[in-house]
């Protein structure tokens, strides 16, 4: 047990946090196991969001924590341009075998915004190489969520990671996002309105032509911005236009991949393929940092068509393909292989849906919407506090042992794939209590 007291907390300017709220009053946990967290004053925390969205096998899993140190004795680094290791051949494999044959390469990164960085420099770059360098535009989403790297942001659509850093990428639009309360509050899977929103796309095309379009990006579920649940109809609209133009379409599965909706990826679930697929998070399962990006045969055939002695995409980091990362996810996909953890959403997420689905009527709930291991409950906004009905929600969770996740006043629950039916129900319950003393 540590007393929170004694810890120095003073140099560590944390992410995405309010450092002095924080550092006022501090959360912090020393172990996990399986479903759980311990705090360091010795409280167990049921973890409702796979830590950040990425712990889809539980926590300290032992075939992880082996991969990572018996690597880590014998192959500590290996410089990741022109030199390889076999393992980072290996993972290519199963990864490819794992998202289907529409992919048949993988680009190591360290984390999903780079995984971004990289899939939106791969798309400039396959438009030039075929000769179309003139596709330069890319194509977000009001609400998206990328990353935090300037192609991320600038393709992203969450106003406060935007609005203090510039002019941003030149070049980019938006297409409007698909949150409709009215027409779509306490919808169960994928909401039946919005799917003529992607026709916006049509509109862009109008106003910038399509020969200037390189690529168009989105969350096929979006996450961080309060789950967001594509329409019926609106992902497969998408892909059409895209087709129709000569467009890339670029799925962002930092969230939906490895098992969030029940399938390996969305991809997989939807049955809609885009050609370029970021993912990172599940791909070690959390344990160390790494991102990849998936590209469609024909985009990797079209760099190779240059002099064999040259390279062919000017990209890449000193840790792509980290030795370290690649055992992590090793031992990763051999957990979610060998407990079937890919597809297990699939046969929880009607119990998943119902349960979640019983906090409508309780105090602030505006909507409930779910689809595989997720689910957002939207709370009505304290008038002239936005946000702070949802924190006041969040840190009393805390305190009773349970982490939720929030954004503005959106809840947002994203198990790990192992959770129990008592586990959803107990989570539910708990969050249930806890709004009836929220003011
Ligand atoms: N794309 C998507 C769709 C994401 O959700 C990233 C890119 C960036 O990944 P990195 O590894 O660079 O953080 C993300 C990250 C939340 C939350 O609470 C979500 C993310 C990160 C932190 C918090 O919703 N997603």
């Amino acid at each position: 047990m540590l007393d929170n007291r004694q810890i120095d907390l003073s140099s560590y300017w944390m992410p995405f946090t309010a450092n002095r709220q924080f550092k006022a009053k501090p959360r912090l946990f020393t172990s996990a196991k399986d479903m759980h967290y311990t705090t360091s004053d010795g409280r167990q925390v049921l973890d409702g969001t796979a830590g950040l969205w990425c712990v889809n096998a539980g926590h300290c899993r032992d075939k992880i924590v082996h991969a990572v140190q018996s690597k880590v004795a014998e192959l500590d680094y290996s410089p990741a341009f022109q030199m390889g290791h076999p393992d980072a051949f290996e993972l290519a494999n199963r990864l490819t075998g794992l998202i289907g044959p529409e992919y048949s390469q993988v680009f190591y990164t360290n984390s999903g915004s780079e995984a971004v960085e990289t899939a939106l420099k791969m798309a400039l770059a396959y438009h030039r190489a075929r000769g179309e360098g003139q596709r330069t535009r890319l194509i977000g989403r009001e609400r998206g969520y990328h990353g935090v790297g300037f192609g991320g942001i600038s393709v992203g659509g969450m106003g406060n990671n935007r609005k203090a850093f510039g002019p941003l990428l030149p070049g980019v639009d938006h297409l409007p996002h698909t949150h409709n309360l009215e027409k779509n509050a306490f919808s169960r899977g994928q909401p039946e309105w919005g799917a003529h929103l992607a026709d916006e796309l049509e509109r862009l095309v109008t106003l910038h032509d399509a020969s200037t379009i390189a690529a168009v990006i989105v969350e096929p579920m979006a996450g961080s911005a309060g789950v967001l649940m594509p329409p019926k109809g609106y992902l497969e609209r998408l892909r059409a236009i895209c087709d129709k133009h000569g467009f890339l379409l670029i799925f962002d599965e930092v969230i939906t991949g490895f098992g969030r909706l029940g399938a390996p990826f969305a991809v997989n679930y939807f049955g809609i393929q885009a050609d370029i697929v970021t993912a990172a998070k599940g791909l070690t399962n959390g344990t160390v940092p790494m991102g990849c990006v998936f590209a469609r045969k024909g985009i990797y055939d079209t760099f190779m068509a240059g002099p064999e002695n040259l390279i062919e995409f000017f990209h890449g980091y000193t840790y792509s393909g980290h030795p370290i990362a690649v055992a992590a996810s090793l031992g990763t996909l051999d957990v979610y292989a060998e407990e079937e953890l890919l597809t297990r959403g699939a046969g929880i997420a009607k119990h998943f849906e119902d349960a979640v689905h019983t906090l409508k009527g309780k105090p602030h709930v505006i909507d409930v919407r779910n689809l595989g291991l997720v689910a957002g409950i939207e709370l009505a906004p304290r008038p002239g506090a936005a946000g702070a009905r949802a924190y006041e929600t969040f840190v009393k969770c805390f305190e009773s042992g349970l982490l939720i996740r929030t954004t503005a006043d959106i809840i947002a629950l994203s198990p790990p794939l192992i959770i129990s039916k008592p586990q959803i129900d107990e989570i539910v319950e708990r969050l249930g209590e806890i709004l009836k003393t929220v003011a």
